[in-house]
């Protein structure tokens, strides 16, 4: 069938297809990205199609000639191509309904950064947007967070993973989503004192051996977390 590749911008950052590197690490796949600049992105992917079924915004997945689009549909189609999903078709279910909440959890965290322009550059609107961090902070990051502390809890009192025994994508997307929320909202992060099951979890997840490693190597280099906006 050929390679797995993710198609992405070529940015320093992790970006939204993180999540998907996540999986591939964690399950020991290789995978490439291709894409060498934003203009290649934007011509095979938005403007000219990229051929089969339609797909509207990286990243995408491609392998062969089979494209997916929605990084919480890829993690949970890859999740299911490497066994990182759980066993009960009932947890099969909560799996995505969580894995969705977190991808609502990032896209309403970025948003914060882009208040006045939702595609625009957040250093273009960085006075306008303080008041949506602002709110955000206080009204809606406690709410997400403790939420998913609940999810955590509620599988044997938190001390493993969202479901069952064995790591899933769940997993990894609610990891990244931490990581993103840790560097976009560092202070409030730190100081969240009503999730210490999530900021353990965060911490044996970063600590498992392949992610580990993955965080130590060059693949990792090229994409760090260390932005703002929640990606
Ligand atoms: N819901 C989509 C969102 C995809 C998305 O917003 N992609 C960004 C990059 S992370 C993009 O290129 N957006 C272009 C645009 O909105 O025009 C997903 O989770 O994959």
């Amino acid at each position: 069938m050929g390679d797995w590749e993710i198609l992405y911008y070529n940015v320093p950052f992790a970006g939204r297809a993180e999540f998907i590197r996540l999986v591939f690490e964690e399950a020991g796949v290789s995978y490439t990205e291709p894409m060498k600049t934003h203009e290649e992105v934007r011509e095979t992917i938005m403007q000219n199609g990229i051929g089969g079924f339609p797909v509207l915004h990286p990243p995408v997945l491609r392998r062969g000639n089979f494209h997916l689009g929605q990084t919480p549909v890829i993690c949970k189609y890859l999740g299911e191509q490497f066994g990182l999903v759980p066993k009960l078709e009932e947890e099969k279910l909560q799996a995505e309904q969580v894995n969705i909440t977190i991808h609502d959890f990032v896209a309403e965290g970025r948003l914060a950064f882009h208040g006045k322009h939702w595609v625009g550059s957040y250093h273009d609107q960085k006075e306008e947007t303080q008041p949506y961090i602002d709110w955000f902070v206080k009204e809606r990051l406690p709410k997400w967070l403790k939420h998913f502390e609940a999810v955590l809890k509620f599988n044997k009192g938190g001390q493993g993973f969202c479901f069952g025994a064995e790591v899933t994508y769940v997993d990894l997307a609610l990891l990244q989503c931490l990581r993103g929320c840790e560097s976009s909202y560092s202070k409030a992060y730190e100081s969240a004192d009503y999730c210490p099951l999530l900021k353990a979890f965060k911490a044996r997840m970063e600590a498992r051996p392949k992610l580990a490693a993955y965080y130590k190597s060059e693949r990792y280099a090229k994409h760090p977390q260390d932005t703002n906006s929640m990606m």
